[in-house]
């Protein structure tokens, strides 16, 4: 275990997860899970960036872990927490919070784009999401974040307040903080809405159809995809600039059916959007149900989950602690004798 480098990765418990979470995010880290020591955190304190209903955050924050495992997480290799179990995420926050150009912050694309969909109750939490993502990497001394393209902003966001505003500043010699990779897969990373191809598949979308979730029934899956939006042309296409839905569900097509873009573009070259609607359904339908199947069970055994949690909790805890007492110390902050 120690030679493995690290990972770190999370969700935030907005509500239920998506067919973009799982093909952009939990995928990647089931198939890194082996290869790197893994730490995946359930970001409940992200959750109130936006309105929430706390019986729901409770809800959703237990049915996120679960879904973790249920989408191939080995609880036996892998630490998976509840960020905010961990005092340390909001500490370093503040810390980084005192350390970053505003400027630096007003480049943000997530907070323009969600800021747009909050209206007048943009929170200064929203305003601070990507510090606190810096706080939760930069916290376990992470080698590599797994992320969809979405986040690969914040990322680099976290690298350079790491950089330049605690190594370089505070430190001439040993770096303070690591300094974190991103991993992004080349399929999958972008996963669009149904109803607008242009625009990302997200749990804040106020349209239920424009996403597929992971705990979707059939009905609602064929529902969904029935109503998914085409186009005029005949056949699907991946590289067509004037068809992103095309794009879309065929890369979904592409990584559930396990098979090359090129073989999907050639089979369907001439299919109609009725049928492979239907074949696309069909294999959602198929792909879907073996992770509903295990989320049943978990969800039944509270006392299981809460056990990994406890597991989790601790392991992570450890490192946590240990960089934020390295930081604080470098900083100048007054360490009491024993
Ligand atoms: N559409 C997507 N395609 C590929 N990857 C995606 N991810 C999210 N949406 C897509 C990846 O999932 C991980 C966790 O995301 P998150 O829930 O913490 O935050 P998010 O990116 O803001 O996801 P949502 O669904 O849009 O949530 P809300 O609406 O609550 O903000 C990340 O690795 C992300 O890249």
């Amino acid at each position: 275990m120690k030679n493995k480098k690290r990972i770190l990765s999370g969700v935030q418990p907005t509500g239920e997860l998506h067919l973009g979470n799982w093909l952009g995010a939990i995928r990647n880290w089931v198939t890194l899970q082996e290869q790197y020591e893994t730490f995946l955190c359930v970001v409940d304190l992200h959750a109130i960036t936006a309105e929430h209903n706390p019986k729901e955050l409770t809800q959703n924050t237990l049915s996120t872990a679960a879904l973790y495992i249920a989408c191939g997480i080995d609880p036996n290799i892998c630490s998976i927490f509840v960020q905010s179990h961990i005092p340390a995420h909001s500490e370093l926050c503040w810390i980084l919070n005192c350390m970053t150009p505003i400027n630096w912050m007003e480049r943000m694309i997530q907070f323009k784009e969600k800021s747009i969909q909050q209206g007048n109750n943009v929170s200064i939490g929203l305003f601070n999401y990507p510090i606190l993502m810096a706080a939760d990497i930069l916290l376990y001394d992470a080698d590599y974040v797994p992320v969809g393209e979405d986040q690969k902003q914040h990322l680099e966001l976290a690298r350079d307040i790491a950089q330049q505003r605690i190594n370089a500043k505070f430190s001439k010699e040993k770096d303070i903080l690591k300094i974190p990779q991103p991993i992004i897969m080349k399929s999958g990373s972008k996963i669009m809405s149904l109803i607008d191809g242009s625009r990302k598949m997200s749990k804040s979308d106020p349209n239920e159809g424009s996403r597929i979730n992971l705990l979707d029934t059939p009905e609602i899956i064929s529902k969904k995809i029935k109503r998914a939006k085409s186009d005029s042309y005949i056949g699907l296409e991946f590289n067509n600039p004037e068809r992103p839905e095309s794009r879309n569900l065929l890369m979904i097509y592409s990584i559930l059916s396990g098979k090359e873009i090129s073989q999907c573009e050639k089979e369907f070259s001439e299919t109609g959007w009725g049928t492979f609607k239907k074949l696309i359904t069909e294999q959602l339908i198929e792909s879907l149900s073996p992770i509903q199947e295990k989320y049943k069970v978990l969800i039944n055994d509270p006392h299981q989950l809460n056990n990994i949690l406890i597991e989790g909790k601790e392991k992570a805890d450890n490192l946590a602690k240990k960089t934020l007492k390295r930081v604080k110390s470098k900083l100048g902050f007054f360490e009491m004798g024993k």
